[in-house]
């Protein structure tokens, strides 16, 4: 992606998943916005995105953050919302095993309190070991711990994956959490 793009992926991301109410923009219960609206209040911020801008970024991120509605009259971020919103997913059996991405310097209190979801509405899980690999180096030398999926989802914890293949849960208790050996 080219800097005109991250930039713009950047503040769409930072608007529908975390302060909308920064341009004046409402997301409605499931966290869709009218994408005129978001151009516009867009635009008014200072930011001027056009349509084939946005199509662009939606179509060219990396992790497929986010989707437009089949009448392609909306946009929401498929994951990772701080946001009181509720995305109606519908709770998913995981595989047996997922990966979070953490870093070294959260290993101790992670190891007492679990995976907690902090701002974010859910514990983000990796199915893949490079993906939870990038994950954790956002935050410092990262460190991935081994999620027992299939016993925590039979013991009852949902799970859910969103449209663009993260899955998500709530607090995962340390019993599930197998923890690098180093
Ligand atoms: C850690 C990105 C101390 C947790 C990614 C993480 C992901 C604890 C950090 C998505 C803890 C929160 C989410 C505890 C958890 N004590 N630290 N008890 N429990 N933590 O950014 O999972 O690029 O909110 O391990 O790719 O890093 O934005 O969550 O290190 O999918 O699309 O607290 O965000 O996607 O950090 O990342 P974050 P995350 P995007």
């Amino acid at each position: 992606m080219n800097r005109k793009l991250i930039s713009t992926s950047k503040f769409i991301s930072l608007v529908l998943r975390h302060q909308p109410e920064r341009i004046g923009l409402q997301l409605d219960a499931q966290g869709w916005a009218e994408i005129d609206e978001l151009l516009l209040l867009a635009g008014k911020a200072g930011k001027n995105i056009s349509r084939a801008l946005l199509e662009e970024v939606v179509a060219d991120n990396d992790k497929q953050r986010f989707v437009i509605s089949e009448d392609g009259k909306r946009i929401r971020a498929n994951q990772g919302h701080s946001v009181d919103i509720d995305l109606a997913l519908e709770p998913a059996a995981p595989p047996a095993v997922l990966y979070h991405g953490t870093a070294t310097r959260f290993l101790q209190s992670i190891r007492k309190q679990g995976l907690l979801h902090g701002s974010r509405q859910h514990v983000h899980l990796s199915l893949e070991h490079a993906t939870a690999t990038h994950v954790g180096q956002r935050h410092g030398v990262a460190a991935i711990l081994k999620i027992d999926a299939a016993r925590m989802h039979a013991d009852g914890h949902p799970f859910y994956v969103s449209q663009n293949g993260v899955w998500l849960c709530g607090h995962v208790p340390v019993s599930y959490i197998a923890f690098p050996e180093n």
